[in-house]
């Protein structure tokens, strides 16, 4: 990464610049690709175990649990995500569904189940995923329909879940199911649900533009036991959005680790291509196109570690400036990764080119763990609670 003067940034100590160094040394080295084979299971298991080997996976946990630090550093999961996103957008992917997919079980389990899950999560041995969403509850996430009834000692479920990433490789899913304690958002509680568990099947998997493990889960009188829910029941809504508050300013910081390369990309295609006897570089509408670029991303850094600042120093919610990071750092990432490849011209859409791949990754960014137009809603409600 040309530019790491940000690091300087007074949201920052020496811990969190040591981790950028260390990681950026070690993703150059085990990461330093952006080609995949066809295999993106195999793919993404080793990229999990690799990670965990090394001990990156260690900030997706907290201390008490095999974690590097002693609880979840929001900094630490925007820099680490940055920086693999800047290298290999699957690196990326594999480090982040970690964190989410156990961020409910750090943020509500009890400490049994923090035991069960969270070491291995850390050391690459356990994949975690996040089931939230459905084919008819995306951004209006209270209204699921998959349901959790008593049964025994413990619950039955029942319904679809989809988008879900990781969906066929996980060891485990945390699951969201209304429970009916109450209408809407109230009624609704989270599982951690094991993969083998009976009764839980995945219905299909789905390619998309920038492949990763995906797919859409089926449960059929799926029994879990009570001991496998997380927090009280009815209090899953709030449990899932506290956990995205804590991922969506990593989404931004991913965004950034995708814009930060377009355009170190864009700038060495600059400087090497000649055309009209100067290099491209020489003409202003490159520079102008470089300099917007390079505001637009020290722009979405600050919102990003603003965010994630907030959140680690001065504690509670953070939702309001989490929801500007991913708006913005996701909406100019794509706009950066456009001009670059612009820069490249006809290069730059060949497949399997830096910069092709940063346009098919960026995409999802935009859409997933609340799409642009639910950030929007997330900021205007906070910001006219504030002003009222
Ligand atoms: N942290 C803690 N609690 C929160 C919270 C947060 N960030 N956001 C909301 N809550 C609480 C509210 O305070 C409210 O509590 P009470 O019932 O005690 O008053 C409860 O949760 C319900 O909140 P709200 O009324 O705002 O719920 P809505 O259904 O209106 O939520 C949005 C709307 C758009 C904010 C929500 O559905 C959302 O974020 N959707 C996008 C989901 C998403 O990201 N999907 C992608 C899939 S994940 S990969």
């Amino acid at each position: 990464m040309s530019d790491t003067s940000y690091l300087d940034w007074p949201f920052f100590d020496e811990a969190h610049r040591g981790l950028a160094a260390g990681l950026r040394a070690w993703a150059g080295e085990h990461v330093g690709r952006l080609a995949h084979d066809a295999d993106v299971d195999a793919q993404c298991r080793g990229l999990v175990a690799r990670l965990g080997e090394a001990g990156w996976l260690g900030y997706c946990v907290p201390g008490a649990f095999g974690g590097r630090l002693p609880a979840l550093d929001s900094r630490s999961l925007c820099l680490a995500r940055e920086t693999l996103a800047y290298h290999d957008g699957l690196a990326d992917f594999a480090f982040a569904m970690q964190g989410l997919g156990s961020g409910a079980i750090s943020i509500a389990g009890s400490p049994e189940l923090q035991r069960r899950y969270l070491p291995r999560v850390a050391r690459g041995e356990a994949i975690a995923a996040f089931a939230l969403s459905e084919p008819d509850a995306g951004s209006d996430v209270a209204a699921m329909s998959t349901t959790a009834r008593p049964d025994g000692d413990g619950y039955r479920l029942d319904g679809v879940k989809t988008w879900i990433s990781n969906g066929g490789i996980a060891d485990f899913y945390t699951v969201f199911a209304r429970t009916e304690e109450a209408p809407g958002a109230r009624g609704i509680s989270a599982f951690v649900v094991d993969a083998a568990t009976p009764g839980l099947e995945i219905a299909q998997r789905i390619d998309v533009i920038a492949p990763h493990p995906l797919a859409t889960l089926r449960f059929a009188n799926c029994r879990v036991r009570a001991s496998q829910r997380l927090g009280a029941p009815g209090e899953g809504f709030k449990v899932a959005m506290r956990t995205l508050d804590i991922f969506r300013a990593s989404v931004a910081a991913a965004a950034l680790g995708f814009a930060r390369r377009a355009l170190d990309e864009a700038i060495a295609r600059a400087r090497a291509r000649t055309m009209f006897g100067q290099t491209l570089a020489d003409f202003q509408l490159t520079q102008a196109a470089i300099a917007e670029m390079a505001t637009a991303i020290d722009a979405a850094a600050l919102l990003t570690y603003r965010a994630a600042w907030l959140r680690d120093a001065k504690g509670g919610r953070a939702t309001r400036e989490a929801a500007m990071a991913k708006m913005v750092a996701t909406e100019e990432a794509q706009k950066v990764i456009d001009r670059a490849v612009q820069v490249f011209g006809g290069i730059g859409v060949t497949s399997g080119h830096p910069v092709e791949r940063l346009y098919r990754e960026i995409r999802s960014l935009r859409i997933y763990e609340g799409a642009t137009e639910v950030q929007k809603l997330v900021i205007a409600r906070e910001t006219l609670k504030g002003a009222g």
